[in-house]
């Protein structure tokens, strides 16, 4: 369906019969364990040091590239990608971005978005007294608004939101004929509530997302940190925000109610550090909580507050979902 690069130089494979994109960002650790599955898996492979998230389906898909997003979709599920400029204005780019994104979706029949990934650099600089990161929310949740969805339980997709080292404003999604299930996380105030002293308009997203592929469940994990309530707990200390990210992952797949008894699940992560020197600590904690269930690429980036020091999202699915790998 779609293959994302990650790594310091967009490498050479990505082929354009398939909607493909890069994002600028360093490889830390990870990638040769892949697995990726038929309609929502990934296999991370390495080439020319970067890594390749590959999405699967195990049935045929029809690709198009209308209104810039590069898609490819089967009978159920619809992957598409792009790559918007930000023309000096992220907060309008981000707008036109998304009112595109749920422009195309609506006519292909995909109404529902289920999982987003957003990328653009210089995510805590500040633009005319506003973060960045909280112009993108401003563009991205007036985009919600204009095209009709209901933030609050409803239209929310699993998202995360990163900072890349350079390039335009990258995004990625899955959206779907019917809508999944969103999730929320006791311990965390819902993002699209969150007060305004994190920005003019809360981010739109919910803490995870439950769909079905085959008759498999596939639950899409959002970018998960240290935050509690709606506070960011641990200022400065990276393996309590290890910690307390990896306990609030633990939390949100507990919300989701899935079968945790079955033997055959796996946890394809990725997980974003704003220092390297952060790898063995988090892959200890992930490790001692998740055991051999977590298959994990580590990526340099900066998280879209200035004091999270690291951010983890992914996804769970049954093994049976991930293609062999090469
Ligand atoms: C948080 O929990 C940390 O704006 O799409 C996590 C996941 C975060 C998604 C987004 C932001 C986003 O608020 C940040």
């Amino acid at each position: 369906m779609g293959a994302v690069a990650f790594g310091a130089h967009r490498p050479s494979v990505l082929a354009a019969e398939y909607p493909s994109t890069w994002v600028a960002m360093p490889v830390v650790a990870g990638g040769m364990h892949a697995a990726p599955a038929v309609s929502g898996g990934t296999i991370p492979t390495v080439s020319d040091g970067a890594i390749i998230e590959t999405w699967i389906s195990d049935r045929p898909v029809v690709r198009d590239a209308g209104e810039g997003i590069a898609s490819a979709r089967n009978d159920d599920i619809l992957f598409g990608c792009l790559e918007v400029d930000e023309d000096n204005d992220l907060q309008a780019a981000t707008h036109r971005a998304y009112c595109r994104l749920f422009d195309r979706i609506d006519r292909l029949g995909y109404p529902h978005l289920l999982r987003v990934w957003n990328y653009f650099p210089r995510i805590n600089a500040e633009v005319d007294g506003l973060e960045r990161y909280r112009r993108f929310s401003v563009g991205r949740h007036d985009a919600f608004i204009a095209k009709g969805r209901v933030i609050g339980s409803k239209d929310v997709p699993a998202a995360c939101a990163l900072g890349s080292r350079t390039g335009p404003l990258v995004i990625y999604f899955f959206a779907a004929r019917r809508a999944g299930q969103p999730v929320e996380n006791p311990r965390q105030t819902s993002a699209y509530c969150y007060p305004a002293q994190y920005g003019p308009r809360s981010p739109t997203f919910s803490r995870a997302l439950l769909t079905r592929t085959g008759d498999r469940p596939l639950l899409f994990l959002s970018g998960t940190a240290s935050i509690i309530g709606h506070e960011t707990v641990h200022i400065g200390d990276a393996a309590l925000q290890a910690a307390e990210t990896v306990a609030n992952i633990g939390a949100v797949i507990k919300q989701a109610a899935l079968d945790e008894t079955d033997a055959g699940i796996s946890l394809l992560l990725k997980a974003y550090l704003r220092d390297p020197a952060y790898q063995p600590m988090i892959e200890q904690h992930l490790a001692r909580s998740f055991g051999n269930q977590a298959k994990v690429v580590y990526l340099q980036a900066d998280i879209c507050r200035a004091d999270l020091l690291l951010e983890i999202e992914g996804v769970r699915l049954h093994t049976s979902l991930m293609a062999a790998t090469v």
